[in-house]
């Protein structure tokens, strides 16, 4: 039996959310993180010892980290066309999920939170300027590799498409003005027409506006 920890708005449970519906699994999902508290609880501590979301567990494996769990899913389902077998064909797919967590999420999550999460009252506009500035370099990054290649690692889509596509459709809708990079808009439109991306990511996100609680 699979379960899933984590409010079905936070940008890193969108993605384990985004490729359960891909590969259309069951799960339990506990949409926990909203109220203060929640991810503090001693039976949380013990899913998760860095009180984050998501988790997942299969059965008796407990699993955290983002991209460590989409990792595990397409694994353990065989999905091969998502993650592939073959190591150098594999390090493809994961540079772009290292890239996401150590690059692009940081400066996403700045303007994010920055700009979207707090209240117009109490930005800091120099730091928003500077994440917006940090955020479209970025992006022209994705563009150039997108250039040559229809997805992020290839000619197909993989994990790489989700762990750095989870970002997109908060990055366009949010309201600050940003750059459309073209091959950046192509790649969006693409991951745009595929149901479980709807399911998952394209949702209003307004309750997260001017929220700095959670
Ligand atoms: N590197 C971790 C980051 C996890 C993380 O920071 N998750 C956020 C939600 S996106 C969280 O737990 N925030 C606390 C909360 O929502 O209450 C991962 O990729 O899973």
């Amino acid at each position: 039996m699979l379960e899933l920890w984590g409010r079905a708005n936070a940008y890193n449970v969108q993605k384990p959310l985004w490729l359960l519906a891909e590969l259309e699994l069951e799960f339990r999902h506990h949409d926990i993180g909203s109220n203060p508290g929640d991810l503090d609880t001693p039976e949380f501590i013990a899913l998760n010892p860095h009180a984050r979301i998501p988790v997942l567990r299969h059965d008796e494996a407990i699993i955290w980290e983002s991209n460590t769990t989409l990792r595990y899913l397409a694994a353990s389902h065989a999905a091969f066309a998502l993650y592939p077998e073959d190591p150098f064909a594999r390090s493809r797919v994961e540079r772009w999920m290292d890239w996401e967590l150590a690059t692009l999420q940081p400066a996403f999550i700045s303007l994010f939170w920055g700009f979207y999460r707090t209240p117009p009252a109490s930005r800091n506009q120099p730091e928003i300027d500077a994440a917006g500035r940090s955020c479209r370099l970025l992006f022209e990054q994705l563009d150039r590799q997108l250039a040559d290649h229809a997805y992020l690692a290839g000619d197909c889509f993989s994990l790489a498409d989700i762990a750095c596509g989870v970002c997109l459709y908060r990055y366009f809708e949010m309201g600050f003005a940003v750059e459309e990079p073209a091959q950046v808009m192509r790649w969006y439109r693409l991951l745009s027409r595929r149901d479980a991306f709807q399911n998952t990511i394209a949702l209003a996100f307004g309750e997260l506006e001017g929220r700095l609680d959670f």
